[in-house]
Formats: structure tokens, sequence, C-alpha cells
């Protein structure tokens, strides 16, 4: 065991718990995810799983509160501490609070998932009011919100024992970022919170006789942009402080990162309302500045295409790669950890411009609600956060196992499948949103379609990209899962730490100072949701009763 394993002992254990948890997630979420894109090809599985499997709406809720709640957050909560443990070169301040909040997670998904099992919460991942769960569907997720505040308070901590050791000296990037990545989710969440503890938690215990379904609906997007970015800062991390090490380059610059992180956490949430443009209760003035406000929250993200890129071409260049695009062949492709990552960015950077159309106040009317929406996710959260992810636990369970991966053909071929799956699937998806077909919606039985032939002919396509990604994450899963008990070889992974052509000291000192940035974020939340949320908060009802529609 080398130095640093022996002194985070503590920390990698968890990160290691977690990624169980996540990669659990992952698996029942795969299962319900073929069995929809089936659906969409006519082939229907759900009266075969009964009672398991409900209905396709059961199976919906599944499949998206295991892949973006639970795979994502456990993920997210094993690898920040990871990260910030390795980057501050210390273990975490407070090893009880450590335990404990991986415990109150633990609790929280159970919580959760008993009543999802029972079909007693197929309310799906947003928990639209007046839609009514059971109160443990709630009160669990809570928790599970409440853990990662958690995480947050013990990086603090950490933090300040790195800084009273080290005055004057800048945060090392890896720890900046994790702890911006969990600043700006804590106050995204808080609306969130709002909903939960004044609004859902009450209504679903029977105290109060109805809700106010678009105030519960703006609470929840208030979290509900910003958190699709707390499932992509940490694969911006794994891009920015290990992808240039891994393609033998270096991060081009240090400071333009950190600047993108911090666009991050002042401009994630006051964007909410782009999902609420049809909502009506909402004026359009406001609406209209959020509008604006997204095309903002583009602008770190093409910051981080260019570092991002720049940082792999200096790797490429290095590896002996001539001319305008002669680098890219020799980038490391043998490596099933960059492919994965690589691939990722691909698919994301067009799921990044599909966002540009979502964001466009008028034109998003055209899109809303279809299946457009449901490829722009999975290029999204779908392909960039979780093949990254998956490219991340190429290395990271080697490293913490100590065991080789348990076949490294299968995961060279996996990520060339997602893309070839997932391209096909999310291709066929926005188009079929553009032939109007609503998403959530159980369409290879619905009545009315064989009156669109035009849907029709693109469902199978649907179908087939579906089970190519089926078959990737079950080559990835069984990967992961033989790693940790069958694989016999030692693993030689070290973590990669990119260092920087254009180093920290290069940018301003304001860039490694909290308050600043923090007092815009709460400015321009104050700006962008109080008059929205005052007004709504006003003029609330609890008048409309709860439902259960499944
Ligand atoms: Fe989104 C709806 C707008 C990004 C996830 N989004 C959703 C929903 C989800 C989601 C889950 O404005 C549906 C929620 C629901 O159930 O209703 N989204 C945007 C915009 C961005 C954006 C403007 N979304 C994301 C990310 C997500 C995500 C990230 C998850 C992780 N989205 C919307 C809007 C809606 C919406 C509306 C509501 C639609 C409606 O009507 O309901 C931007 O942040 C995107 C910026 C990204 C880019 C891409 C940069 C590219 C990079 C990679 C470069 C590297 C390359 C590699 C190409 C501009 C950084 C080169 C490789 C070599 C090997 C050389
Ligand atoms: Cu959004």
């Amino acid at each position: 065991m080398t130095e640093t394993a022996a002194r985070l002992r503590l920390e990698h254990r968890l990160t290691a718990y977690y990624l169980i948890i996540a990669l659990a997630a992952l698996a029942v979420g795969g299962i319900m995810g073929v069995l929809q894109a089936l659906q969409h090809a006519g082939i229907n599985l759900y009266p075969y799983l009964y009672p398991v499997v409900a209905s396709y709406y059961h199976g919906l809720t599944y499949h998206g509160v295991m892949m973006v709640l639970v795979w994502t957050t456990f993920f997210i909560a094993g690898f920040l501490v990871f990260v910030a443990a390795h980057s501050f070169g210390r273990p975490l301040a407070s090893p009880g609070l450590a335990k404990f909040t991986f415990g109150l997670m633990v609790v929280g998904l159970l919580l959760a998932a008993w009543p999802i099992a029972t079909n007693d919460a197929s309310v799906l991942f947003t928990f639209y009011p007046p839609m009514k769960a059971h109160p443990a569907f709630y009160i669990g997720l809570t928790l599970v919100v409440v853990g990662t505040w958690l995480v947050l308070l013990n990086l603090i901590l950490t933090y300040r024992r790195w800084r009273a050791e080290n005055p004057g000296v800048r945060t090392p990037l890896g720890a900046f970022m994790a702890v911006v990545t969990l600043a700006m989710w804590f106050i995204a969440s808080l609306g969130v919170a709002i909903e939960m503890l004044a609004l859902l938690i009450p209504f679903s215990l029977g105290l109060t006789s109805g809700v106010d379904p678009l105030l519960a609906r703006t609470l929840f997007w208030f979290t509900g942009h910003p958190i699709v970015y707390f499932w992509l800062l940490p694969a911006y991390i794994s891009w920015y402080t290990m992808v240039p090490k891994q393609v033998g380059g270096k991060l081009f610059s240090d400071p333009l990162a950190r600047i993108s992180f911090l666009i991050f956490l002042f401009l994630s949430t006051p964007v909410g309302l782009h999902h609420q443009f049809t909502d009506p209760g909402v004026s359009e003035f406001w609406k209209l500045i959020q509008a604006i406000f997204t095309f903002g929250v583009f602008f770190p993200s093409l910051l981080t295409f260019f570092n991002v890129v720049a940082s792999m071409e200096l790797g490429g260049r290095a590896r002996g790669g001539r001319g305008w695009l002669g680098w890219i062949p020799k980038l490391p492709w043998s490596d099933p950890s960059f492919t994965a990552q690589a691939l990722g960015m691909i698919l994301f950077a067009f799921g990044g411009i599909g966002g540009l159309v979502n964001a466009s106040y008028n034109v998003n009317l055209v899109v809303h609600n279809t299946m457009w929406v449901v490829g722009h996710f999975h290029l999204t959260v779908g392909s960039g956060v979780t093949l990254t992810y998956m490219g991340i636990l190429y290395w990271l369970v080697p490293y913490l196992t100590g065991r080789a991966l348990w076949s490294r053909r299968l995961a060279q071929v996996q990520p060339w499948l997602w893309l070839v799956g997932m391209g096909t699937m999310s291709f066929v998806q926005h188009w079929l949103g553009l032939l109007d077909m609503p998403r959530r919606t159980m369409i290879g039985s619905a009545a009315y379609l064989p009156l669109r032939p035009d849907w029709e002919a693109l469902l199978p396509l649907v179908g087939t990209g579906g089970v190519i990604l089926f078959l990737s994450g079950l080559f990835f899963f069984v990967n992961m899962v033989l790693t940790v008990l069958a694989s016999r070889q030692p693993a030689r992974v070290e973590v990669p730490v990119a260092e920087a052509l254009h180093g920290p000291e290069t940018g301003p000192a304001v860039l490694d100072r909290w308050r600043p940035w923090l007092g815009v974020a709460l400015a321009l939340i104050i700006l962008a949701y109080g008059p929205v949320l005052g007004m709504l908060a006003a003029s609330a009802a609890f008048s409309v009763p709860g439902m259960r529609v499944w």
C-alpha cells in the first residue's frame, strides 16, 4: 500500500461504498431503459414483469430516479470526496461526519426506494404535484439532499485546515472545483428543499388539504436546472484535471478553468424558468430574463470546449501528431478510460447544441414536452456525464481495489457501442420530437399510433439503439463486477493529475476568493427569482387535491 493510500484509507473505503450503490442504481435504471426503448418499438414486456414492474410509468419512475438521482448523486459524493482528499493531500476533517453522511444518504435512499418498489410513488423523477406519492418517497429524497450538504460541510472544514497550513497558496484545482460544485449545488438545492419541507411532505402526510402546483413546479425547477450542472461539473473536473494527464499533455489554462467553474457558481440557478416557458401564471418578462441568463450559462461550457480540446491537442502533439488534425489519431484510443470520456465529450457537444434550441424562448414551443427533450438529455446526462463517469471508473475501480480491469478488450469496445447505440437512439428521439411525438408516453400502446406512419417508421430505431446501449451498459457492468470479484492481475494505476501549461498564478488572486462570487450568485438569484417566487408565494393557494393517476 502506498503512503497516500494508507493515509486516505477511510476516504477510499467511503468512495468504494458510494460507488457500489451508484453502480447498482445504474444497473436497475439500465434494465428499465431497455424496456422503454423496446416498448416504443412495439415490444411490450411489461405484462411479464408484473408486479415487479407494474406499468410503463412505474418503470419510467425507476429509470429516472435511479439514473439521474441515484447513479449521479452517489457517484458524485464518492468521487468528490476522493478528488478533494487527494487534491488537498489530506484526509477529511471529520471522519465521523463522513461516515454519518454516508449512512444518512443510504437511509434516505432506502426510504425513497421502498414506495417506488411497491408502486406507491410512480410520479417520475420530477414528482410534479398534484400527483401524490407516499410520504417516505419525499422524506427519503430530502435526506439524500441533506447528505450532499454534509459532504460540502466536510469539504469546507477540510479546506479551512488546509488553508491554515497553506496561507497565500492557491487552492489546488481539483479541490477548488469540488468545493465550487458542492457550493453551487447547496444554493441550488434550496428550492427543492423548500418544496419538500413546505409543500410536498405536509401534503403527502395529509396535513394540508391540497397543494399549489405552480409554486411547487417553480421551486422544483429552481433546483431542476442547476442539478444538471451538479451532474456535469464532476465530469468537467475529470476533463480538466485528469484527462490532460491521461493523454500525455497539460491543462492548457488553469485560470480559465477556474473562471468556468465560477461562472457556473453564479449562473447555474437563475435560469430554471426555461423549463417553464409554457407554464401560465409566470410573467413572460421573467421568462425572458431567465432565457437570456441561459444563453449566459452557455459560456462556461464553451470555455471548457476550448480549454479541454487545447489540452488534448498538447497531448496529441507531444505524442508526435502533426498538422491541423493529425494530433487526434495520436491520442491514446486504446485506453478505455480516455476513449469513454472522449466519446462522451463528442456526444455532449451535440446535446449542448440542442440545449440552445431548448433555451430559445419561442423555439422551445416546438420541442417542449416532445421526444426531442428526451434526445437532449440522453446526450448530456446520458452520455457526456455517464460515459465520463464510466471512463473514470475504468481507472478508479482498479485503483481502489488494487486489481487490474477484468477485461481491457471489453472496456475498449464498450464506449464505441455506447456511441453507436446512443447516437442512433438520441438522433431518432430528436427527430421524433420534431414530428410532435410526446415524451413520457407509453407510445407503443397509444391508440393514435397507426395514424402516424411517420412515427411508426422511426420507432424501431429507438428500440435498436436502446438494445445496443443496453449491451454496452451490460459490458460495463460485468467488467466492473468481475474486476472486483474475479480479476487476479494486480493493478498498476496512479491517480491522474495534470500539470497546467498556464498555472494558477497566471490568473488574478480574486479567482481564489469565495465571498465575491457567492455574493454575485445570491444577487442574481434574488434578481431573477425574487419577484417570481414572491408573487407566487403571496398568491399561493393550497387547494388542489392530490391524485394517484397510476
Ligand atoms: Fe438541458 C431540458 C437547456 C445542458 C439535462 N436538460 C433538460 C432535461 C434534462 C437536461 C435532464 O432551455 C429535461 C428535464 C425534464 O425532465 O423536463 N441544457 C440546456 C442548455 C444547456 C443544457 C442551454 N442539460 C444540459 C446538461 C444536462 C442537461 C449539461 C445534464 C447533464 N435543457 C435546456 C432547456 C430544457 C432542458 C431549455 C427544457 C426543455 C423543455 O422544453 O422542457 C447548456 O448548458 C449546454 C452547453 C453545452 C455545450 C457543449 C460544449 C461541449 C463540450 C465538449 C467539447 C469537446 C469535444 C471533444 C467536442 C455548449 C464542453 C472533441 C474530441 C476530440 C477527441 C478531439
Ligand atoms: Cu435546464
